[in-house]
């Protein structure tokens, strides 16, 4: 190996600085030592920042600007006349739009290949979960006494008018208490429809349209509300449908689930479309036979971020880390493909890997990368283009160059599937004994951490330490995306974790066998907290507001974050984020959204990047939200 021309304190230093993943420790020092580019790398480079910029007060939405609000040099005005609290809305209004874009694009996508299963023009896909499906269809009344496929076609139909113009409210927004839906009613942010709200949102951002920041941002509500309640939660439903609902299953995580003596091929991004079809083509005899003449042991799948987490649900399928493990995994030098459809894909990712042998396959029309092999995949071929994409990896195992391989450290074991049916089941088939624990104070309340890492906060200590506070407290923890990864990569996702937890919650979590932090999935699986949410203010006749229950981002990063973050505290749920928002250029904003939004949907976000202080937060609120109920 080359001499670092790194100081070994200063790599040091960085490694721990950086992250707590223990494998991820390792790479990191590897990386630095081997002079392989990781995102904070990236990060020390654009330091330092500019301050208008990060608090919201720049706009560049028109070719009269880029305007910035200086008040010191009496600029309070872009050319245009916009103010302060303007700019700063529209700019966030933006960011929650793009969030709630990419999530229900991708619910699109899975609804559109179930019309095509109902079309019966596709042999590649098929309905798993059949049970479900006639539940869906019942919501729609669609008639369930028919085949399964025919009854597929019908409910496609039924959600792709969800994301048109003709249809004046989301049907899927009535799983909500009434006294939720009431509040939507009322404040005037029920959605109509998804691309709808998406689209009114471009159009409010345009130049000369609204003024007025609380309009503004209300609008940005009813956007998220039409993701969480609408997009995401058809993404997961069809999902679901299509590839079967998740129930618990065992399996491992973190860098060292990367195999020396196998194809490792790693599986990114957000849709289990392409990732279930890889998953059925590596299964293969042929393929396998092919693996072993290319002398590996077999083909190792590995998931990273929600694609790992769709996978890991469902299947069982190892996963390799969050975000922050994107550029690590590759640098294990044992990856012979890492295969990407969309969203938090690192543009860098074939910079990395051209350290290595390891292809990058992007897949999407929407999302080419220079640098990537391209196999493009689309539903009616899906399984050809798995296949192709299998075969590519096998025949790239021979260039790889043992001298470079490096996997850190031993996975961890993890439990996860926890679909809100599979807890359900646990608890014997309804909700109440969670409810009966909640009311007995054995359980305090429940909160659902969710998203991203950010090089702002220490790799996964937000969501560990976080999580490792609330179970403390007798709080229970359902986690989706990175969060639950993280929490994984801890060792939180057995039920032997629960010798962390507090006494009530420790005896609920043995007596059922579940883990203390429970992984529900995917990012767009935060509509299964939605629902679980529902179901428990529906057994107790509340709306979602007077539940003991909390939401989190600890590390977020992402535009999807935002619309996230807005979709929990519009359904009544208070909000913690790690990461401060672009939006401290405007203290009326900042206002609205950690104060006044309480007198209008009767939850409201907070900021604390320090879990531990978080966490303090989160406890008080439940208690008083307790206490309210008279529990
Ligand atoms: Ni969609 S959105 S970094 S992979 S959770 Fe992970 Fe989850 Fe954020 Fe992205
Ligand atoms: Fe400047 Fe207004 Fe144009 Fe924004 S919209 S760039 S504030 S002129």
């Amino acid at each position: 190996a080359k001499m670092s021309l790194m100081n070994p304190k200063v790599i040091r230093e960085k490694v721990l600085e950086r992250t707590i993943d223990e494998t991820a420790m390792k790479a990191v020092e590897h990386c630095l030592k081997e002079w392989i580019e990781t995102v904070w790398d990236r990060d020390e480079m654009q330091d330092p920042r500019c301050k208008w910029c990060s608090s919201g007060l720049s706009c560049s939405r028109c070719t009269m600007g880029p305007c910035r609000i200086i008040p010191e040099r009496n600029r309070d005005r872009g050319v245009c006349g916009a103010d302060a609290d303007l700019i700063v809305a529209r700019n966030l209004l933006d960011t929650l739009a793009t969030g709630a874009a990419s999530h229900s694009d991708h619910g699109r996508e899975i609804v559109e290949t179930l019309l095509l299963v109902g079309k019966g023009e596709t042999n590649d896909y098929m309905i798993t979960d059949r049970k479900k499906l006639f539940a869906l269809a019942e919501e729609y009344n669609i008639p369930t006494n028919r085949e399964a496929i025919e009854v597929a076609h019908d409910l496609a139909l039924a959600y792709l008018e969800e994301f048109g113009t003709v249809k004046g409210e989301i049907e899927l927004t009535r799983r909500a208490p009434t006294a939720t839906h009431a509040i939507w009613e009322e404040t005037g942010i029920l959605p109509r429809s998804v691309d709808r709200e998406i689209v009114e949102a471009m159009h409010r951002i345009q130049m000369g349209v609204g003024a007025h920041y609380g309009n503004i941002l209300l609008h940005g509500l009813r956007t998220a509300l039409a993701d969480g309640w609408g997009g995401s939660m058809m993404a997961t439903e069809v999902s679901d449908v299509l590839f079967g609902t998740p129930v618990p299953c065992e399996s491992q995580i973190n860098l060292a689930v990367v195999k020396e003596d196998m194809v490792n091929i790693s599986l990114h991004g957000h849709n289990p479309m392409l990732s279930e079809m890889i998953v059925n083509a590596a299964e293969d005899e042929a393929m396998q036979k092919r693996a072993r003449d290319a002398g590996a042991a077999g083909i190792n799948l590995v998931g990273l971020c929600c694609t790992g987490n769709e996978l890991l649900m469902r299947k069982g399928i190892p996963m390799a880390g969050n975000h922050f493990n994107q550029e690590l995994v590759i640098a294990t030098g044992a990856l012979e493909a890492m295969v990407v459809d969309y969203q938090c894909i690192f543009p860098s990712l074939p910079r990395t890997a051209s350290c290595f042998h390891t292809k990058i396959i992007s897949t999407s029309p929407k999302a080419k990368i220079p640098g990537s092999y391209y196999m493009e995949f689309e539903p009616s071929t899906a399984r050809e283009t798995a296949e192709a994409i299998v075969r590519t990896a096998i025949d790239n195992f021979k260039l790889r160059d043992p001298e470079k391989v490096f996997i850190p450290g031993k996975p961890v074991a993890v439990q996860a599937g926890f679909s809100v049916e599979a807890i359900t089941a646990a608890l014997g088939g309804t909700l109440q004994p969670l409810v009966d624990a909640i009311a007995a104070g054995k359980i305090r309340g429940a909160v659902g951490i969710v998203g991203c890492n950010n090089p702002r906060i220490k790799h996964d200590y937000g969501h560990v330490t976080l999580s490792k506070e609330l179970i403390k407290n007798d709080i229970l923890c359902v986690e989706t995306g990175c969060a639950a990864v993280a929490s994984g990569k801890a060792g939180l996702l057995t039920p032997d974790a629960a010798f962390l937890a507090g006494d009530g919650l420790k005896s609920i979590c043995k007596a059922v066998g579940i883990p203390p932090v429970l992984h529900m999935g995917s990012c767009v699986d935060c509509s299964r907290i939605l629902v679980l949410l529902a179901a428990l203010g529906n057994t107790l006749g509340v709306g979602i507001h007077q539940l003991p229950v909390a939401g989190a981002a600890p590390e977020w990063y992402s535009q999807k974050a935002v619309a996230i973050g807005s979709y929990f505290v519009a359904s009544g749920v208070y909000t913690v984020l790690g990461p401060m928002p672009h939006i401290s250029g405007s203290p009326a904003v900042v206002d609205l959204l950690t104060n006044g939004l309480e007198g209008i949907v009767k939850a409201k976000f907070a900021v604390e990047p320090d879990p531990v202080k978080a966490a303090e937060l989160i406890i008080a609120h439940i208690e008083e939200k307790r206490k309210a109920l008279g529990i």
